[in-house]
């Protein structure tokens, strides 16, 4: 009896969780783009990442302001992060919850795709989602 209490209590939670989490609506007109290294570039292995975005304004993380957002740089995700749900923050899934606008990343050689998701203050993703095109770069 009391365990059935709790998973409904747990479930509750969860649902309030998820009801949280519902994706924010995009401005109509936002885009995310990368600005370099172009698509097919041969790059060292130190990569200088430029992310570029229009129609919606980059802010930390900590910034609530409706119609503002960080980027995320995927490299090599070929499963796009769910909605509703933030990004993981993993090698692949690099968060700019500083508000950043460019990195340099350092990658083995070969080809590697890369990718931009921008997300708002929770790291979830906006409906519908802003993504750059993914391009690969050739790593010597
Ligand atoms: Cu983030």
């Amino acid at each position: 009896m009391r365990s059935i209490v709790l998973v409904g209590a747990i479930l509750l939670v969860a649902q309030a969780m998820a009801e949280d989490l519902a994706p924010l609506k995009a401005p109509h007109g936002a885009r995310v783009y990368i600005v370099s290294p172009a698509n097919g570039a041969t790059v060292g292995q130190d990569v200088h990442v430029v992310f570029g975005v229009e129609g919606i304004a980059v802010a930390p993380a900590t910034d609530a302001t409706a119609g503002t957002g960080h980027h995320h740089l995927l490299i090599d995700v070929a499963d796009l992060p769910s909605a509703g749900a933030p990004i993981p923050a993993d090698a692949q899934h690099k968060h700019y919850g500083k508000g950043q606008t460019d990195d340099i990343v350092h990658l083995t050689p070969g080809d590697h795709t890369l990718q931009l998701d921008f997300a708002d203050y929770r790291h979830v993703p906006f409906d519908p989602p802003l993504l750059s095109k993914k391009i690969v770069i050739h790593v010597k």
